[in-house]
């Protein structure tokens, strides 16, 4: 923690115009009408308004009880906490909810159909706001860090697609966290050179680290209708310790880097490294921090504890991502050596950080999880038995199709063994086997690249399937490959048969 008394809100709310605006949660909810489309800050549990949602759900229920509808549309960049997405969803207050969503309570509304979800790419959501296809927006809902003496805006622990909002919003109410420390205020880099197809042009920065933009978001002042406080941190975002799977496909994957550094077809310093978030991802960033590779980039979207640590342990020399997204001893570390950080972390909207255009340009390797693949290596991330939404594709399309390296990464099976993960047909498709280069699982890693899809089939089958299912796969495949069409090979009556039994006897495994 730092030793100095922490802020309070004059020291950061500099902009003297915005003072006769401050009010409580309760009366700025009060602004915002039944039917809005509210675009919210927040990317993984970091920098989403803290006091707002709970007073919009407050208020959600009262109406409720008076027999009146209260239902906005909720717009963020990723997903957010318990304190937004969970108390709106308790409150039956969100319609529509778009582009990625974690929270239990929220996920469970939206299976059961109540609550409309739009999953998207997280690159497309400030496009397609901007190119109308989503609605207006009249409201947004920003966590800042302050506002400067001109009235600028320092971001907070996620940029996400504030920049966007704060630019099509018709009015906008910022919450000012005095909690996390005003020394971040510089690591932002906020692109303002984006335009509408056909004045788009190319986007300046051929390195991870370059920055191309001003440390500030701007916004227009007329349209601030509310300044609400708040001194709280973000939710802990600690993960268990990786088990040993995880440890199992982090070994595969810093092996397999370290065979293509000596095949000559990476570098030294690796190329810029983006990872999804969990287990796995930690895992295999806790491995490059032994392993042969130095003056590692990140450009990736969320930056968790292990990047923390490769910075801390200089493997890393500067990483890039839209969110910081930390344990709470991680964010203690963060908080502690701010100084350090600032100068290592610059945090970019969403559409910057996940830009197709860059992740090519950069030759980012990309790591993602799934929640099954099929033997051809089409992926499915998002979906449970074809029909019931996990969290959304998030990132991973982004990274995954434009990556100069593309991995997935599962344990071979789930739910005890109960379910393979990976099956001949996947219930849903996520990542077509075009994107698809790596997969690995604890058994093993199969590198598909330079592979037709009967190629594929048997890699994958020999070295990721669970051994309780090749047989079972390889049965399927052997008798697929007994039909009229070989190109891909398939039994259709028989492709989803796995995935049917499951829900039928909760196994995949054939009954006696
Ligand atoms: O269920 O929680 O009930 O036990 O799915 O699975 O193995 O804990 O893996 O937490 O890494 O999540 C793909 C969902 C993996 C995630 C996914 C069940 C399993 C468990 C979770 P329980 P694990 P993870 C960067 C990139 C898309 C977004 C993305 C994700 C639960 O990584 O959302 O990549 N990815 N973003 O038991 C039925 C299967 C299953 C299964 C696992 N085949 N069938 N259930 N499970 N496999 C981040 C952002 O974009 C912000």
């Amino acid at each position: 923690m730092p030793a100095q008394a922490p802020d309070t809100l004059s020291d950061r709310v500099r902009y003297a115009d915005f003072h006769s605006r401050i009010m409580t949660a309760e009366q700025a909810a009060a602004l915002v009408p039944h039917g809005a489309n509210v675009g919210m800050s927040g990317f993984t549990g970091a920098g989403y308004p803290k006091a707002l949602p709970q007073a919009i759900a407050a208020r959600a229920t009262a109406e409720h009880a008076a027999g009146r509808p209260y239902r906005i549309n909720v717009w963020t960049g990723a997903s957010t906490a318990p304190e937004l997405d969970g108390a709106l969803a308790e409150a039956d207050a969100i319609g529509l909810r778009l582009p990625f969503n974690t929270d239990p309570r929220c996920r469970q509304k939206i299976n059961a159909g109540s609550i409309d979800f739009i999953d998207m790419h997280l690159s497309h959501v400030a496009q397609q706001a901007w190119f109308g296809f989503l609605g207006p927006m009249q409201v947004a809902v920003i966590e800042v860090l302050g506002v400067t003496e001109d009235g600028h805006l320092i971001p907070s622990t996620a940029v996400g697609n504030n920049k966007t909002w704060l630019e099509i919003a018709d009015r906008v109410i910022l919450e000012v966290n005095t909690r996390p420390p005003a020394e971040m205020a510089g690591m932002h880099d906020i692109y303002y050179g984006t335009a509408i197809p056909p004045r788009r042009v190319p986007i300046a920065l051929t390195h991870a680290d370059d920055r191309i933009g001003q440390p500030y978001l701007k916004v227009d002042p007329a349209k601030v209708i509310a300044v609400v406080p708040t001194h709280q941190g973000d939710r802990d975002n600690t993960f268990a310790q990786p088990d040993e799977n995880s440890n199992l496909i982090a070994a595969a994957i810093i092996d397999f880097l370290a065979h293509e550094m000596k095949a000559g077809r990476l570098p030294q310093e690796m190329l810029p490294i983006q990872s999804g978030v969990g287990n796995v991802a930690n895992a295999v960033l806790a491995g490059l921090l032994t392993g042969p590779f130095e003056n590692l980039l990140g450009f990736t979207e969320v930056l968790q504890d292990g990047m923390l640590d490769l910075l801390r342990a200089g493997k890393m020399s500067r990483a890039s991502a839209t969110a910081i997204s930390l344990s709470r001893t991680a964010y203690e570390d963060f908080e502690r050596n701010i100084g350090f950080y600032r100068d290592r972390i610059i945090l970019r909207p969403q559409e910057i950080s996940n830009h197709p255009e860059l992740v090519r340009r950069l030759g980012v390797i990309a790591m993602n999880s799934m929640i099954e693949a099929d033997i051809y290596g089409n992926i499915n991330s998002t979906h449970i038995m074809g029909s019931a939404m996990m969290n959304g594709i998030g990132g991973s399309g982004d990274f995954a199709r434009n990556g100069y390296l593309s991995f997935f990464v599962t344990p071979s099976v789930a739910k005890g063994g109960a379910i393979s993960c990976i099956v001949p047909m996947v219930s849903h498709v996520d990542h077509t086997e075009h994107d698809t280069q790596i997969i690995v699982t604890e058994q093993g890693l199969a590198d598909l690249r330079g592979l037709s899809p009967r190629q594929r089939a048997q890699v994958i089958i020999d070295r990721c399937a669970h051994p309780d299912y090749r047989p079972m796969l390889q049965d399927y495949f052997d008798r697929a490959r007994a039909g009229a069409a070989q190109h891909t090979p398939h039994l259709l009556g028989e492709a989803l048969s796995w995935h049917q039994r499951c829900l039928e006897t909760g196994s995949m495994r054939k009954q006696p």
